[in-house]
């Protein structure tokens, strides 16, 4: 009855996915895929680890999402090590399958097909049909098919090798409590284009200070996710974790810990800058130290990173900025010091409730929003267009409309002094296919807020779609455009717009472009972001939040606002109350 083989709730996770992919794929019904996919998520936000929980007596069908078919097969893994029906399912269809449903605008129905018709059965085979033009020939596919899986192919093996900014996060926290369990850990720090706030990570960088390098890296080596360790030296290991990830340790001492910090956060294309600095000034520098070019052996600084930019006459340059863009221009101080903090956000202009596809309530969102301190938030559901959700019409949003009035009423009155909250009226309205706005202009006019965006005809050309948001830039009912992009990161590609018509408009017609904290959108990104600020047009950092938990998704766009060079001054929601409904009232 003990459990064998230390079988973590990560590994039924990923048993429990498996099984629900390749049910799918094998055509069973779909309530019983569903069992196993939301078996899968229940268990992924245990706090407990189920071994554990049985171990101890207790039934796991206590937990919610967790019936009695998912109980006995948790128990089967958890005792046995294996799940004989997963093995036979295995023989039915062949596992690499699981990624070519995920390849967007396949699904299961359409890789059996391919399977079925062509033999197709991984991403280099689908990779190879597409380049021969047979997938065209397959009834339900044509050539147009065949040409975006193509597209959408490149972008899923791109990603396979990067992981998301959230994703990269959680292996982070992990980590560090790993680390921070050694009483051998001095200073600890993830470098790398991690620290910088990329969108995407390539690999973990990980620097400690430490007296003792090899007890670091014995704990290092007893990370439970660890797969192999790829390479181990005297102050430097490579490990690969969960599936592909690669996750590089450095041990250094402290008199080092600033020159390697400095070092590893890279860019490289930054370093090269900063060493050619030091070498003018007469230093050498390198991932140990700044030292006497002329007398290697004098140390001069290393052990902080601020003496390095220091020696070579800079401020110390925030992480996000390192890339070699504005970092090395003369008003850097200036910029450095006006640049936002996350701090310095006052409210959300983008999120959901139950009115559409979020899930919680006006109510719930104001309160989690006071809880982070902010003092307004705008509610957007979505228009009707977006049926999948139950886009508001005109009725369900005036009465929600009223609804919101009544709240703000009641906080007026029941709120002490200047404890100001206020709830925006507002909509994310979708620009439809032919240009036109989902809801009309006499019941736009009546919002507080209005984000449009473009959910649907997103294959249209780059005219059409520029045009559409163009003209919704025009409408003097729209204070902003929500994910300009519309890309997906690793999943979709943005649709085609000529970006600096749209940054244009935005700019002649005083509206705000939005950058989309979410980690999967990042939109617009940090490169787009630093041509609208420099067009003169105010930019608006949104959560797009469908639950009170996303409003803390806020921090990534800060990063990608912080890595466009942007000023607080340049941002919408961090303008006061005041400022807010002044400014909206133009
Ligand atoms: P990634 O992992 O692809 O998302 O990007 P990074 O920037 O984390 O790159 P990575 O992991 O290859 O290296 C981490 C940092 O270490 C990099 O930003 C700068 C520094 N570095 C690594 N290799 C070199 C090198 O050959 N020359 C110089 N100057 N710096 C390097
Ligand atoms: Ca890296
Ligand atoms: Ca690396
Ligand atoms: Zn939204």
């Amino acid at each position: 009855m003990t459990p064998v083989n230390h079988i973590s709730n990560d590994d039924l996770v990923k048993t429990f996915e498996e099984m629900a992919d390749l049910l799918e794929l094998s055509g069973e019904n779909m309530f019983r895929v569903r069992a196993y996919r939301t078996g899968a998520a229940a268990i992924a936000n245990l706090s407990q680890q189920l071994a554990d929980l049985l171990a101890s007596g207790h039934e796991l069908t206590e937990i919610e999402g967790i019936g009695s078919t998912l109980a006995e097969k948790s128990k089967v893994i958890l005792e046995t090590g294996r799940l004989p029906q997963l093995e036979k399912l295995r023989e039915e269809v062949p596992p690499s399958l699981r990624d070519i449903m995920r390849v967007p605008g396949l699904g299961a129905k359409k890789a059996m097909k391919l399977f079925q018709e062509l033999g197709v059965k991984d991403l280099s085979g689908l990779r190879h049909a597409c380049e021969q033009g047979v997938i065209a020939s397959i009834k339900g596919f044509g050539e147009k098919t065949q040409q975006s899986i193509l597209q959408n192919l490149s972008i899923v093996e791109k990603a396979a090798q990067r992981l998301s900014i959230d994703a990269a996060d959680a292996l982070v926290t992990k980590l560090r409590a790993h680390f921070e369990s050694c009483p051998e850990l001095q200073r600890i720090e993830f470098a790398g284009s991690y620290r910088r706030g990329k969108e995407t990570i390539g690999d973990l960088d990980i620097l400690v200070t430490s007296e003792s390098p090899n007890m670091i890296m014995e704990q290092f080596a007893s990370f439970p996710p660890i797969q192999e360790v790829l390479v181990r030296g005297d102050t430097k290991m490579s490990v690969r974790v969960s599936d592909a990830f690669q996750v590089d340790l450095r041990v250094v001492g402290p008199e080092s810990w600033g020159a390697a910090l400095q070092y590893f956060t890279g860019s490289k294309e930054h370093n090269v800058r900063i060493r050619s600095m030091a070498k003018a000034k007469g230093f050498k520098i390198n991932e140990y130290g700044l030292f006497d070019a002329e007398e290697e052996s004098k140390r001069i600084a290393g052990a902080e990173e601020s003496e390095i930019y220091q020696l070579v006459d800079l401020p110390w340059i925030p992480p996000e900025l390192r890339e070699n863009r504005f970092e090395f221009e003369a008003d850097i101080e200036q910029r450095i010091a006006s640049l936002i903090h996350l701090e310095h956000i006052q409210g959300d202009l983008h999120m959901h409730t139950v009115a559409t596809d979020g899930e919680n309530t006006i109510e719930e969102m104001v309160a989690a929003a006071k809880a982070l301190g902010y003092s307004y938030l705008a509610i957007t559901d979505h228009s009707k267009r977006v049926s999948v959700a139950r886009g508001l019409d005109a009725q369900r949003l005036l009465a929600q409309w009223e609804e919101i009035d009544a709240i703000n009423r009641l906080q007026s009155k029941s709120s002490n002094q200047n404890q100001d909250f206020w709830i925006l009226k507002g909509i994310e309205c979708d620009i439809l296919e032919d240009g036109e706005l989902d809801l009309p202009d006499n019941v736009l006019e009546q919002a507080d807020w209005v984000t449009a965006s473009i959910h649907f005809g997103q294959k249209q050309t780059r005219e059409q779609i520029t045009d559409r948001i163009v003209g919704a830039l025009k409408n003097p009912n729209v204070h902003s455009i929500s994910h300009p992009t519309g890309r997906l990161i690793s999943r979709r590609a943005a649709y085609e717009v000529d970006m600096a018509a749209v940054i244009q408009a935005a700019s002649e017609y005083k509206k705000c472009l939005e950058i989309n904290a979410h980690p999967e959108r990042l939109d617009l990104n940090d490169i787009h972001a630093m041509s609208a600020a420099d067009a003169g047009v105010t930019l608006v950092i949104n959560t797009d939040a469908h639950s009170t938990s996303q409003l803390c998704l806020m921090k990534y766009g800060i990063t990608v606002a912080r890595r466009a060079g942007i000023a607080t001054s340049q941002v919408l929601n961090c303008l006061d109350v005041e400022a807010l409904r002044k400014r909206l009232r133009r």
